[in-house]
């Protein structure tokens, strides 16, 4: 596999446009945890109930705890080598970088990473339901328009924040390489951008210690945790 590393270095030293997808994988060695692993969230939650708006609806005080145990979670991480990683190849790339992450915790952002889509939105802020408006306090009615607060990530059923998305697939059509790190490969419309980076003559290069649905399509699947395979991509490692 290090042969494998090594023609992956040389790739990004030789681009100038570089695009990455991310997934809760690359959080979980900052000890958040996953949604689709043995020990995932979707292992002790029912993503109907906790990740929809009809659950939202049913039961907004159980969908707010929740947000707000996994905001604390999140607020009291640190990023960890593998989100930093990803800072410093931003930091090194001449040409155009952008980090579409479906993560919503915010640790690429305290990493240093700066041009980050949240194609999924962050639990960091909560938006009225009604108007729109983001807080960042935790009231339950808007101020604005008495309508609920909710937290402002995207739900099953729910559309993705249209202009970061469409910067997200002008991203994967434009960049020479993309690498996947951390993600199932499950969810769309955001799982389909790697596909949509092959389309298009892309370099697809996949992080991850275990297979995917989209393992068989990357042209480089690099085996192991994101703390421990970005560092080795982005430079010298000590
Ligand atoms: C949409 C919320 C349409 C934020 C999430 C019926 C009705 C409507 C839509 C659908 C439908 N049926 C299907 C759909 C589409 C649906 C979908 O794709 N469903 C799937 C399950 C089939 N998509 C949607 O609903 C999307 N919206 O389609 O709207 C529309 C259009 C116009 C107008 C109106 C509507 C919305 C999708 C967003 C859902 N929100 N989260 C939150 O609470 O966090 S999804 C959730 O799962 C995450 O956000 C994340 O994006 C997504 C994928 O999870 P991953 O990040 O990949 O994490 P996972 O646990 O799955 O995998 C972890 C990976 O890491 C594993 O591979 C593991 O091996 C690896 N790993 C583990 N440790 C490490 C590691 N890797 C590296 N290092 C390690 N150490």
């Amino acid at each position: 596999m290090d042969a494998q590393i090594e023609r992956v270095r040389e790739i990004l030293r030789g681009t100038t446009s570089i695009a990455v997808l991310t997934g809760a994988g690359v959080s979980a060695e900052s000890g958040i945890a996953t949604f689709r692993d043995p020990d995932g969230l979707w292992a002790k939650f029912s993503p109907r109930e906790l990740a929809s708006m009809d659950g939202f609806l049913a039961n907004p005080e159980r969908v707010r705890e929740w947000y707000a145990y996994r905001k604390n979670v999140a607020t009291t991480a640190q990023p960890n080598a593998g989100h930093i990683a990803l800072a410093a190849l931003e930091q090194q790339t001449t040409g155009s970088f952008s980090l579409i992450t479906q993560n919503v915790d915010r640790l690429h952002q305290r990493a240093g990473s700066r041009n980050v889509l949240e194609v999924h939105g962050n639990l960091i802020e909560n938006r009225c339901n009604d108007c729109e408006t983001i807080r960042t306090d935790d009231v339950l009615i808007c101020p604005d328009c008495s309508g609920a607060m909710r937290p402002n990530v995207v739900w099953f059923g729910e559309e993705l924040p249209q202009d970061v998305f469409a910067a997200a697939e002008q991203a994967a059509m434009t960049c020479d390489v993309m690498i996947v790190a951390g993600t199932s490969a499950e969810v769309y419309p955001a799982a389909g951008l790697p596909y949509t980076t092959k389309r298009y003559g892309g370099i697809v290069v996949e992080v991850n210690p275990n297979r995917t649905e989209l393992s068989s399509e990357a042209h480089y699947v690099l085996t192991g945790t994101s703390a421990h395979i970005l560092p080795h991509l982005v430079g010298d490692v000590q």
